[in-house]
């Protein structure tokens, strides 16, 4: 059978998410946006669909990206391809009633221009009542400064997925303690080359390894300093 006559819907749930890993492979979009709508249909939640199919097929991305079997133009199509099931989550991801529990403003630092995780991160926290101001990718620490000033977020978060940018936290960390802001912020890392002793030696508040993660701890900071601000009044 031909990639064009395969219909999605006859695969049972597992076979559905190794084809996706396979799409997502080979930057299918619209096959991909396909089939993160049949798992929904079949009841899937938002997130399984991400981790298992989305996520997932990433991985696997990565890893031929990195053995040299994979190049960039292979890459931007398959990001392409996982933005376009993002795109199918996003709403549900995103569904909040509630009030907003406090602002983020987000951004993948300069010289970087990975934004798949920094997205997930900011519609995760979307969905857990956040308002999210994002600045997109290559955010260099006069954007993040602007952006403070304009917005006065509870949480500055930064994204940064090569180790050769992963530095730039610190000089945005630094230049904020240099302008007295660094208490006005919590400060938040992530991306797959951190760990929690880098986000320390940055001088982040938290550093966290994944969107749900980052989603729950964003809510946890900003109800513990909210505390400490009544404390003080
Ligand atoms: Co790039 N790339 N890439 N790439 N790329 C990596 C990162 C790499 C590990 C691949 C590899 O070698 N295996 C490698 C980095 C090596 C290193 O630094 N040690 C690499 C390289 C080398 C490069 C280039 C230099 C390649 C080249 O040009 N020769 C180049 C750099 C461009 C630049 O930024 N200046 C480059 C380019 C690209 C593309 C443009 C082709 C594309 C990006 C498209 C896009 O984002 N729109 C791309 C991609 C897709 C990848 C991989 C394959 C996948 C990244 C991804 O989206 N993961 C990646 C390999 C890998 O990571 N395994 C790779 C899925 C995403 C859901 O996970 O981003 O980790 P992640 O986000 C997670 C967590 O980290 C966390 O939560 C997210 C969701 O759970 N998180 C946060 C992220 N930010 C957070 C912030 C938080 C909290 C949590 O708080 C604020």
């Amino acid at each position: 059978m031909t990639e064009e006559e395969l219909d999605l819907r006859t695969l049972s749930d597992e076979e559905l998410v190794e084809q996706m890993h396979d799409d997502l492979y080979d930057g299918l979009a619209e096959e991909i946006d396909e089939g993160t709508r049949i798992l929904l249909e079949r009841g899937w939640s938002a997130s399984a669909v991400l981790n298992d199919a989305l996520v997932g097929g990433m991985r696997i991305v990565g890893i031929d990206f990195r053995d040299g079997i994979l190049f960039v133009p292979e890459v931007l199509l398959a990001a392409n391809a996982m933005k376009a099931g993002m795109a199918v989550l996003r709403p549900i991801l995103a569904e909040t009633g509630a009030e907003s529990v406090g602002k983020v403003v987000i951004g993948t630092v300069k010289g970087d221009i990975h934004d798949i995780g920094k997205n997930l991160v900011a519609m995760m926290m979307e969905g857990a009542g956040f308002e999210v101001i994002d600045l997109g990718i290559n955010t260099d620490v006069e954007e993040f400064l602007e952006a403070l000033d304009l917005h006065r977020p509870d949480i500055l978060g930064m994204s940064a997925l090569l180790t050769t940018t992963m530095p730039y936290m610190k000089v945005v960390v630094d230049t904020l303690v240099e302008r007295g802001l660094r208490d006005s912020h919590i400060v938040m890392v992530g991306g797959a080359p951190l760990n929690e002793e880098f986000g320390r030696a940055v001088g982040a508040d938290a550093y966290c390894r994944d969107a749900a993660v980052a989603a729950e701890t964003a809510k946890d900071l900003v109800a513990r300093r909210r505390i400490l601000m009544s404390e003080h009044v």
